[in-house]
């Protein structure tokens, strides 16, 4: 074992390595947690502490850590053929030896792809993509994409455009024009006094609400997670996407779903849209096609788009110097074959995903859990200060308590990574889980919950 000098790490971290998302000033007084190594469902940190990864690294790490035979499939691709580009009329084997592969894992009327480096990469794809097929289709007027509030797309000027975080959006102006935002499907949120099948038809509503106002001729695509993941894995209700469908049909507005983190067996499917019965036009993804080993995302272009891209207007003048990098497109090839072999999206979709949905929803049982749902392998619980005769009225802590980021803590000191969204607490974990790795999860979790609740009540802060 590699011995690691955690505080030199750290003092290197915080005066040259600028992070994602992060307050540097808060991070370089704290100091970075150093990983070091994984193996399965679990990561070591350089003080040699073993923590349960429930997040698969960040919605990714599908087929779990320290698989040999990735490492041996990328090996062998680099010295084969480490790049080479597919401009100018070349190819390689593995980038179409891939795309066959991913056509004939998605639903029948998918027959091309396109690649790229990441989710986000894969987003501004998508807003290429719509623009150029409604300027071939000699309808340039229809320019407008509607996307969802709280929706994550990515980090481009392209996916913060599209995606619906404030936070994002606060910084990140001015932003791409022709993008507008309805409200997130969330029951919780907005399906007081209506059952969930009666919400979804309503929040489905506010599409054609929002259509009719701009005008169904001005109006390009609707983009949206099958569930919404970074957001806070919000499950819409059976409802909502059969009658987005309807909408986007009637209209003749392209379905566009953000597969980033539900495709891959995530949802217990190759792609999410399957499960929650979505027939998109194009797909996203990213993430779970390597499972995070090497980067790679993409565009799932389906017949309506792909037929006219590549029969009218010649050149669509777009790509990038990673499209169908043979490294990448070599390690998702084996990162299919790994699902394959061992049976994981099945396994997801009538073992393990039922069994964690048992296990986790059971958490609502906890005095501070008033709300716990799960879909496939990505649950969700809500911490409450009380609870109330039902989901919508409970009482909610202040979110300026910061109960969500203490409970987090209190996650990574059981030894199980859980991610805060507010003051809803999440998981995606590994595909490769066993029901005995379920047990452990939710244990670690339960002895977390039990001392974010010993906390709150010292500092008084739970209900009376
Ligand atoms: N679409 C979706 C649905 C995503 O979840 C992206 C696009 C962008 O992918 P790239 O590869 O460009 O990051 C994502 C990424 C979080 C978190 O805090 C989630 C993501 C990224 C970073 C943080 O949950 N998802």
């Amino acid at each position: 074992m590699q011995t690691i000098d955690t505080g030199a790490i750290q003092a290197l971290d915080a005066a040259h390595y600028l992070h994602p998302f992060t307050d540097h000033a808060a991070l370089a007084a704290a100091g970075a947690r150093v990983m070091v190594r994984g193996d399965g469902i679990w990561l070591w940190d350089s003080e040699n502490r073993r923590i349960l990864d429930a997040m698969s690294g960040l919605w990714c790490v599908n087929i779990g850590y320290g698989r040999q035979r990735m490492s041996d499939a990328v090996y062998q691709q680099m010295q084969t053929l480490p790049f080479y580009n597919s401009f100018f009329n070349t190819t390689n084997v593995p980038a179409v030896t891939l795309a066959a592969k991913l056509v004939a894992l998605a639903p029948p009327h998918f027959n091309r792809v396109f690649f790229t480096g990441s989710g986000s990469e894969a987003n501004d794809t998508i807003v290429r993509m719509v623009r150029r097929y409604w300027q071939l289709m000699a309808q340039p007027e229809r320019h407008i994409i509607i996307s969802r509030v709280n929706a994550y797309h990515g980090s481009t000027i392209a996916g913060v455009s599209l995606g619906g975080m404030a936070g994002m959006h606060a910084q990140g102006g001015p932003l791409l024009p022709g993008i507008v935002h309805i409200d997130q499907p969330s029951y919780l949120e907005h399906g007081q006094g209506m059952t969930e099948d009666e919400f979804g038809v309503v929040a489905a509503g506010w599409l054609e609400e929002r259509i009719k106002t701009i005008g169904p001729h001005n109006v390009a695509a609707f983009i949206a997670e099958p569930v919404q993941g970074a957001g806070g894995v919000i499950i819409p209700p059976t409802s909502y996407w059969a009658e987005i469908g309807r909408i986007c049909d009637k209209y003749g507005i392209l379905l566009v779903a953000d597969e980033v983190i539900c495709g891959f067996g995530r949802l217990g499917a190759w792609f999410g849209s399957t499960r929650m019965g979505i027939r998109p036009d194009l797909i996203a993804f990213a993430k779970g096609v390597t499972s995070g080993y090497i980067p790679l995302g993409g565009v799932l272009v389906g017949d309506r788009v792909g037929d006219v891209l590549t029969t009218k207007g010649g050149d669509f003048n777009h790509g990038f110097t990673y499209s169908g990098h043979p490294v990448a497109c070599a390690a998702a090839l084996e990162n299919i074959r790994i699902i394959e072999d061992e049976g994981l999206v099945t396994r997801v979709a009538e073992d393990t995903g039922p069994y964690l949905n048992a296990a986790f929803t059971a958490l609502a049982a906890h005095p501070l859990v008033g709300y716990a749902d799960s879909f496939g392998f990505v649950a969700g619980l809500n911490l409450v200060q009380s609870k109330g005769a039902s989901v919508h009225a409970h009482t909610l802590f202040d979110g300026d308590l910061g109960v969500g980021m203490l409970c987090r803590t209190h996650m990574f000191d059981a030894g199980v990574i859980m991610r805060a969204v507010g003051e809803r607490m999440i998981i995606a974990p590994p595909l490769v889980m066993t029901r005995a790795d379920i047990d452990e999860m939710i244990r670690r979790i339960t002895l977390a919950l039990d001392a974010t609740l010993a906390e709150l009540q010292t500092k008084g802060l739970m209900a009376e």
